[in-house]
């Protein structure tokens, strides 16, 4: 028989129970003897020890299971929006999902996020309405929220009976016909199940769909290798051992890459990973001898595609060790976390001697902490948590270099325009039509194509500290002039001919001339809130929002209940998030969701440049030299 191979994800807002339904799954599979609980810290995929403390997962796991003739990896994602980072890096090696929603809770924020960024990039996804065994389960009311709020195209594949109760069951309508079948794994239709992980209901058809319903592949060696890091962990001797899914060929023991030499490789089959000596298309290995990999890395060859499907951190914090001899270890022990988790991104500011990390929230700030402790022996002290603003270009701006003039210290000319683009469209680099490309030095680029790479990679890099010191984003940046004195000797006396190096230092200079043109506005990270409180406390939580500086705030009653939706600046979440026992006697429930940046009110906040200023000519070359 041939075995075929599916990459699968299992997504879903804080505590539907992924983890649960993992363990069922591999129990069903006869991997585990018996089912391992959350709550008791006994699961095979939560196996950290502050996972387990906590209940909740942090990290992504791989986990491997045969059904019938299909080896299953599945990788359990953490639900908490602070760890939103691990399921990032995890949907770009899926074949498929599983959407996990409470039958009790319905469609929540994470949730509605999650389906988006799965449909965006067409993953095939099942949905598995779980927990009705639970007292006020209600898998029809779900079923309409999916419809009105997830996705039109869901197609219930049983109903589900005896609700509220351990005796709570699921009873399919019938073996999935063809049709559906192929629709389902293109990613046009969402079959749903219901049952519960916890009692088991509606796991095997759960196991079913997940054969029947999602595309697995069979593996195959041959062509190109493209394989990507999805995930970094340390082994106990502190080796990295780096997940990778490999997409198209073949990794070998004893494959050299830039990043190091493959010296050992598992691979994902039936349970476990296996040694090996080689990995396939299709394949989850795990890679030892990488010493220089990082999340994100591609092997062989790379993929271009769309990488930030969700918010980055909104916040950062400076760290401080309680024993001021710690320094240099705690620099050495963030670095290793960043190596895990890049969005961890640690800035080390050397005049003011201090380091500081980017957040998500206060759930991953207290996992930092008790993980430096716990792995590091590093007592600290977080301090100083302020937002992390960006800047937006406010009008049209230009600059131009020219070789041999006094504010030009480098051997090249160039042009470059900025201008805003769309919110959230993020950096675009673009080639003014008009620019003559025989002045390209071609000498240094080899081809036109890898010159306007290279302007890519330096625009970005000057673009993310702009006048204020916070990232530039949202704008187009036009290449309008390039150019270079042609050496016309030996000896030459026009000489001398521009480096990679000259261009990479002139694009700061010219960039940041042109921002001061075109002027640029500082924008903070704003949340979209949803809160339901009692209708009685709607006064109390109108003039509260309004204090906290809310968007106007839109009440809608539902009979004792009212929903308040607004936005607020990220800075009074967290407060609203402390004010909320007492606005509403303890009844009211906040959920909240990234929705972009606004320009900030009042003065503009500053932050203190890591890269050298281009603006002080003087400065800037005896930091960066000629
Ligand atoms: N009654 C009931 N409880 C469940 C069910 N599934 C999970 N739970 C409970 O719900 C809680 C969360 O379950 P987890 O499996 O940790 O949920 P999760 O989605 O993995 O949570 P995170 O990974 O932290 O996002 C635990 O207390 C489980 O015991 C179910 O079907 N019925
Ligand atoms: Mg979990």
């Amino acid at each position: 028989m041939l075995r075929k191979t599916l990459n699968l994800g299992i997504l879903a807002h804080v505590d539907a129970g992924k983890t649960t339904l993992t363990e069922r799954l591999l129990y069903a599979a006869g991997v585990i003897a018996e089912v391992g609980s959350v709550d008791k810290g006994t699961t095979r995929t939560d196996s950290l020890a502050l996972e387990q403390q906590r209940g909740i997962t942090i990290k992504s796991a791989v986990v491997s299971f045969p059904i019938d003739d299909v080896t299953v990896n599945l990788i359990d994602t953490p639900g908490h929006p602070d760890f939103i980072a691990e399921v990032e890096r995890v949907l770009s090696v899926l074949d498929g999902a599983v959407l996990v929603i409470s039958a009790v809770e319905g469609v929540q924020p994470q949730t509605r996020i999650l389906m988006r960024a799965l449909e965006r990039l067409g993953v095939p996804t099942l949905l598995f309405v779980n927990k009705i065994d639970r007292a006020g389960a209600d898998p029809e009311r779900v079923l309409d929220e999916i419809e009105q709020r997830l996705t039109p195209a869901v197609v219930p594949m049983g109903s589900a009976d005896e609700l509220g109760s351990k005796a709570a069951s699921f009873a399919p309508f019938g073996p999935a016909d063809g049709d559906l079948a192929a629709r389902a794994q293109a990613g046009e239709l969402h079959p749903a199940f219901f049952g519960s992980a916890l009692t088991g209901a509606g796991v095997e058809e759960v196991r079913g769909g997940i054969t029947a319903l999602l595309p697995a592949h069979a593996s195959d060696g041959n062509g190109a290798l493209s394989a990507r890091v999805f995930k970094i962990e340390r082994g106990p001797a502190g080796d990295r051992i780096a997940y990778t899914r490999v997409f198209s060929g073949t990794v070998t023991m004893r494959d050299r890459f830039d990043a190091g030499k493959v010296t050992a490789l598992r691979v994902f089959a039936d349970g476990d990973a296996v040694q090996r000596d080689a990995a396939q298309a299709g394949e989850i290995a795990k890679l030892w001898g990488l010493a220089e990999i990082q999340i994100g890395d591609w092997l062989g060859e790379p993929r271009r595609e769309v990488e930030h499907h969700f918010a980055p951190p909104t916040f950062e914090a400076v760290v401080q060790p309680v024993d001021p001899a710690d320094g240099q270890r705690l620099r050495v022990a963030l670095g290793q976390l960043a190596e895990q988790d890049p969005l961890i991104d640690v800035r080390q500011d050397d005049t003011r001697a201090e380091i500081s990390v980017s957040l998500y929230g206060e759930v991953q700030r207290e996992v930092i902490e008790a993980t430096l402790a716990d792995e590091y022996g590093l007592e600290v002290a977080f301090r100083e948590v302020t937002t992390i603003c960006v800047e937006r270009p406010k009008g049209s701006g230009e600059a131009v270099e020219i070789l041999n003039t006094p504010t030009n210290p480098f051997h090249a000319d160039l042009g470059l325009r900025v201008e805003p683009a769309a919110p959230g469209s993020g950096v675009r680099m673009r080639v003014d039509g008009g620019l003559d490309k025989r002045n390209v030095p071609l000498y240094v680029f080899k081809t036109f194509d890898s010159f306007v790479q290279h302007m890519d990679d330096y625009v970005r890099l000057a673009l993310e500290e702009g006048l204020f010191g916070w990232q530039v984003t949202d704008c187009v940046v036009t290449l309008t002039k390039i150019g270079y004195s042609l050496a016309d000797g030996p000896p030459s006396r026009r000489g001398p001919m521009p480096t990679t190096r000259d261009i990479r230092r002139l694009t700061p200079l010219v960039l940041l001339q042109a921002l001061e043109q075109s002027g640029s506005v500082v924008c903070e990270p704003v949340f979209r809130i949803a809160a339901e409180v009692p209708t009685e406390t709607i006064g109390p939580m109108l003039a509260a929002l309004g204090r906290l500086g809310a968007g106007a705030a839109t009440p809608s009653a539902r009979g004792e209940l009212s929903v308040l939706e607004a936005t607020l600046p990220a800075t009074h979440v967290q407060e609203l998030r402390r004010q909320l026992p007492g606005l509403t006697g303890g009844e009211g429930v906040l959920d909240s969701e990234f929705a972009g940046y606004q320009p900030v009110t009042g003065e503009s906040p500053i932050r203190q440049r890591l890269t050298p200023d281009p603006r002080n000519l003087e400065e800037y070359l005896a930091q960066v030299g000629r």
